[in-house]
């Protein structure tokens, strides 16, 4: 029976409520039998007939376990998964059996900013290349679909994005707004002393994450306030802006900067409603990773457009442990060049948070041949894909840099 206190609370990663874990209810699984459940269909915004039937809800009743909850609660098994009180999705585990917060990392980006070939390649990635590099492994979780059915992360993830990339096609634009998250484990097997000694026991050390892929615009008022709880509930956010909507190739200064700027208002927008502690005059501390994606496009024929230090384009090796040296001086360098190519937006947006950092980023590597649906890829090769989301990993305390040699 893991222990809790009486005033710490977690939020739901689907819904994004505030509750207790000890008063947080079971779905009983233990048999067949299946009823409606009202709660799960509002959810849906459905009306309960037209919403599958689930295994019944055990609620935690009565004063005295309401009481003993503040205090302990019973580990959520197989047959008896620990449920939202809000929303009636299963919890994950790491949330459910030890009151762990996961992270949830924001992915916001303009439409064809590059978000779905960004979370096509990542997952991939991960689970190949940085699993040997950081010493990780990824376990998907549990969540949902958009016809409200229960569905594993990796199905989400083939369906939208995996499928295209393994017949060698790019990502499709995403063609509906979809709310439903990818909920994936990250287990880490390298600790730091002080982890160790936090964690004396662990083979690893599990971080839940929370992906969306959604643009943003175009929302009812009911999905903003999702998609906006997502973005103010993030332990650290990844901007993608789209090099080619700034016409930094061939137009030296003709420079499109309304897409940069809804991106970082739909942040500040969404923080402002949704984050307690956003304060309009102080800076937002959440880590912000702004990534020019397709970076690719920006070494036309080889070459790096000017003002562009060729060493940005450099993939960065992170087994040795996160090479903050090389993100760091990248992050210099592509400051320098938005700065010469007078970016004013992005550079006065990047003032309103105290810990951001500027990267490179490809998940292709190559323009697709072609448009979609028949958008044709020779190879497949990124460029410090992964970079963002470990630096954020870096931040939060959950990896180590790299031992830089006196
Ligand atoms: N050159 C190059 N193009 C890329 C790269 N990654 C994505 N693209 C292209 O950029 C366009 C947009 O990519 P998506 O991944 O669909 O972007 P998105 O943000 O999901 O777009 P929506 O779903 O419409 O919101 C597509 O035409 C991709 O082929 C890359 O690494 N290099
Ligand atoms: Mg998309
Ligand atoms: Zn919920």
């Amino acid at each position: 029976m893991p222990f809790t206190f009486p005033n710490s609370k977690v939020f739901c990663p689907f819904c994004f409520h505030e509750f207790h874990i000890g008063h947080a209810p079971f779905r009983d699984y233990s048999d067949n039998h299946k009823e409606k459940d009202p709660v799960q269909a509002a959810f849906f915004d459905r009306r309960v007939e037209e919403h599958p039937d689930n295994y019944p809800v055990k609620e935690i009743q009565g004063f005295w376990h309401k009481l003993i909850g503040y205090f302990y609660y019973s580990r959520s098994l197989d047959k008896k998964r620990r449920i939202c009180p809000h929303c009636h999705m299963t919890l994950p585990n790491t949330l459910a059996n030890s009151g762990k917060q996961g992270n949830v990392i924001a992915v916001i980006g303009y439409r064809n900013s590059g978000k779905g070939n960004f979370f096509g390649v990542l997952i991939p990635s991960l689970r190949t290349r940085y699993a040997k590099e950081i010493s990780l492994s990824l376990e998907a979780l549990d969540s949902y679909n958009t016809d409200g059915k229960m569905a594993n992360s990796d199905t989400l993830y083939r369906e939208r994005y995996g499928d295209n990339l393994e017949q060698m096609m790019a990502v499709p634009p995403t063609p509906k707004i979809s709310l439903s998250p990818m909920l994936y484990c990250l287990k880490l097997d390298k600790f730091t002393i002080w982890q160790r000694i936090l964690n004396p026991f662990s083979h690893h050390r599990p971080v839940d994450l929370i992906l969306f892929d959604a643009a943003g615009e175009g929302f009812a008022e009911a999905e903003i306030q999702i998609h906006s709880s997502y973005i103010s509930h993030a332990s650290g956010i990844i901007i993608l802006l789209d090099p080619t909507s700034y016409k930094l190739r061939g137009m030296r200064n003709t420079i499109n900067q309304s897409e940069y700027f809804d991106t970082f208002a739909t942040i500040t927008n969404a923080m402002a409603r949704y984050n307690p502690h956003y304060r309009k005059d102080k800076q937002v501390k959440t880590p912000l990773a702004v990534v020019i994606s397709k970076f690719d496009e920006l070494r036309p024929d080889g070459q790096p457009l000017e003002g562009l230090h060729e060493s940005v384009f450099y993939d960065h090796c992170h087994a040795q442990g996160f090479n903050k040296k090389a993100v760091d001086e990248t992050s210099e360098h592509l400051y320098d060049f938005l700065d010469k190519r007078e970016i004013k937006d992005v550079l006065a947006n990047l003032k309103q948070y105290s810990n951001w950092k500027l990267f490179g980023m490809a998940s292709l590597g190559h323009p697709p041949v072609g448009h979609p649906p028949d958008a044709n890829l020779q190879s497949i090769d990124p460029i410090n894909i992964a970079d963002p989301l470990l630096w954020i990993l870096y931040e939060l305390g959950h990896i180590a840099a790299k031992k830089e040699k006196k």
